[in-house]
């Protein structure tokens, strides 16, 4: 399944509707100092360099909206759910990766972090989420930004996130370390790290 098909409006096997909205992390919730804040591109960039933008800097750049729905591997899924933010497409342009990209790892507070294939970051509704239903994110939910990649399971978009890291291998993130599938496609319920083919993970 591509992230060009889409299934608005559709629970994934397996998931049941959720009202409200569930905080659902690991840790705690870290405190946004925003004069230590920073959001960094490195690893395999084209030209070489580390790009980084400042929180005021961050909040510039283009505005982008998402309609999409949301499924934690925990079974619970939200529909219809408006984030605002950065679209992670954006981001490629601002600071693109060398041609030989095949994956990357979103990084957040305390060293949580995500690996993606670069096509699943790249998708359209890949979004650096700060504001969602039009208000900005709340501090538990991923304020100042999260990641939000709604043709994957949830844990793929770390909240407080601080970075990108271009990679030229695939390297497991942290829940995909521990037990959870390490592409994670809720439509063919790719839930954990057992189920994974051959090729779609490195090895454990
Ligand atoms: N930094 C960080 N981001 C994270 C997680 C986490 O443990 N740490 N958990 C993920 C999981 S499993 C889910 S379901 C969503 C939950 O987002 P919410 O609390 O806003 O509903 O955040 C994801 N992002
Ligand atoms: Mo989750």
């Amino acid at each position: 399944m591509g992230p060009s098909e889409r299934h608005e409006g559709v629970l994934p096997p397996g998931q049941r509707l959720q009202r409200g909205w569930p905080v659902t992390h690991y840790g705690p919730v870290p405190r946004f100092k925003p004069d230590r804040w920073d959001f960094q591109v490195f690893g395999a960039t084209a030209d070489g360099a580390k790009h980084a933008w400042d929180h005021e800097e961050f909040s510039a750049l283009p505005y982008a909206t998402v309609m999409a729905d949301f499924h934690c591997v925990t079974k619970f899924s939200m529909l219809g759910v408006e984030w605002g933010g950065v679209a992670a497409a954006e981001l490629l342009r601002l600071a693109p990766p060398a041609p030989e990209v095949t994956h990357v790892m979103v990084w957040a507070e305390y060293g949580f972090s995500s690996n993606l294939r670069l096509s699943d970051f790249a998708a359209g509704t890949s979004i650096f989420a700060t504001h969602r239903g039009g208000e900005p994110l709340t501090a538990e939910h991923g304020f100042p930004a999260r990641l939000v990649v709604p043709h994957l399971y949830a844990w793929k978009g770390p909240k407080w996130v601080r970075g990108v890291e271009y990679m030229t291998a695939d390297r497991r993130g942290f829940w995909e370390e521990r037990g959870y599938h390490n592409v994670g496609d809720p439509w063919s319920e790719q839930r954990y790290s057992y189920q994974e083919e051959p090729g779609e993970g490195p090895e454990l």
